[in-house]
């Protein structure tokens, strides 16, 4: 009797491209759906920033903490059940220049002395990442979308600020003229980054922040490149509902910027990477405008403040 080879079933590969907060309730529900193994996260570095010597990544650090399910649900950065006894310390230092409006919660702060302690030592941030999210039990891959420096600055009524002075300093309340990424002409994305891209089956734009959690993948050469010749399997998540975003300053950012605050905003601006946007039913109306921008519709719920809401949009994602 001849046996035949096994059939095997090959697995579908995601890849979601990341910013903060939105993006980390939506791989909530992505890993919900799918076998984690099959997800590689590619996630913004440009919020990162050194404070008190450290190596603040935010947005890799809410994905982490999110997906873990230790994340301070309320902010939505920093973990839960959190204490600030060295921040309360560091206030002794502050008519010295220390630096108090950032706020680095106690445990978290072992997160930052570990990493900073880890690059120093010349492990890559990809690396370091990878270690990261293995210890908290992580079982999809998280990148970085470089080993390289890259930061986001913005320019403003007090003239051109780092990010998280816009952002925190001064809570995203003033109007920015331009946005640029310090490093973008230099900075490589990593050969994982490629190829995650390149042999994803799907890839996913989360519901982040265009310009400032997305904008800054994009301008790290090649990246942009490889999205439109993958075009066709490029999702993206409105970040703005109903002309609004739920969280941060995304919409005011697209007006000031000279472009809509709404899903046809984000279809113009994601058209040349873009294969289909999903937008929620709020904007069920503009869904022709949409397409006549170039880019194919989606309409379902996203607003993932409901159970089972994170689950549903993201088999919407992956056609499901
Ligand atoms: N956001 C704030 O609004 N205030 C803070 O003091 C703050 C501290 C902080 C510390 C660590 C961290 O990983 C994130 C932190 N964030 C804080 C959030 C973060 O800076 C922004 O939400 C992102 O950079 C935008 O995506």
């Amino acid at each position: 009797m001849t046996t035949q080879p096994e059939q095997q079933q090959s697995v579908p590969r995601i890849t979601v491209l990341a910013g903060g907060v939105g993006a980390a309730r939506f791989l909530v529900g992505l890993l919900r759906v799918v076998d984690p193994s099959q997800v590689t996260v590619v996630v913004n570095t440009a919020d990162d920033t050194v404070f008190h010597g450290l190596h603040v990544s935010p947005d890799i650090d809410t994905v982490v903490y999110t997906t873990a399910g230790a994340i301070d649900p309320e902010r939505g950065w920093g973990l839960a059940n959190e204490s600030w006894r060295a921040m309360e310390a560091l206030g002794r230092y502050g008519d010295a220049g220390a630096v108090t409006w950032f706020n680095l919660g106690d445990r978290d702060l072992a997160t930052h002395l570990w990493r900073t302690g880890r690059l120093r030592d010349g492990a890559s941030l990809t690396e370091v990442t990878a270690e990261l999210a293995a210890a908290w039990g992580l079982t999809y891959r998280l990148l970085p979308v470089t080993n390289d420096p890259l930061a986001t600055f913005v320019t403003t009524e007090l003239g051109e600020l780092p990010f998280q002075e816009y952002f925190v300093r001064h809570r995203h309340g003033i109007a920015v003229s331009a946005v640029r990424f310090a490093g973008a002409e230099f900075a490589r994305p990593t050969n994982e980054v490629i190829s995650a891209i390149e042999s994803a089956d799907q890839i996913i734009v989360a519901p982040s922040n265009p310009i400032v959690s997305i904008g800054p993948l994009l301008a790290v050469d090649g990246i942009r490149d490889s999205l439109m010749a993958n075009r066709d399997r490029v999702v993206a998540i409105s970040p703005i509902i109903a002309g609004a975003a739920l969280k941060g300053p995304a919409d005011r950012m697209l007006v000031e910027l000279g472009m809509e605050a709404s899903v046809v905003g984000v279809a113009k601006l994601y058209e040349p990477i873009v294969g289909t946007l999903i937008i929620d039913t709020a904007d069920e109306a503009s869904a022709d405008l949409v397409r006549a921008a170039g880019v194919k519709v989606i309409v379902t719920d996203t607003i993932m403040s409901q159970p089972g809401v994170g689950d549903s949009l993201a088999r919407h994602a992956l056609g499901m």
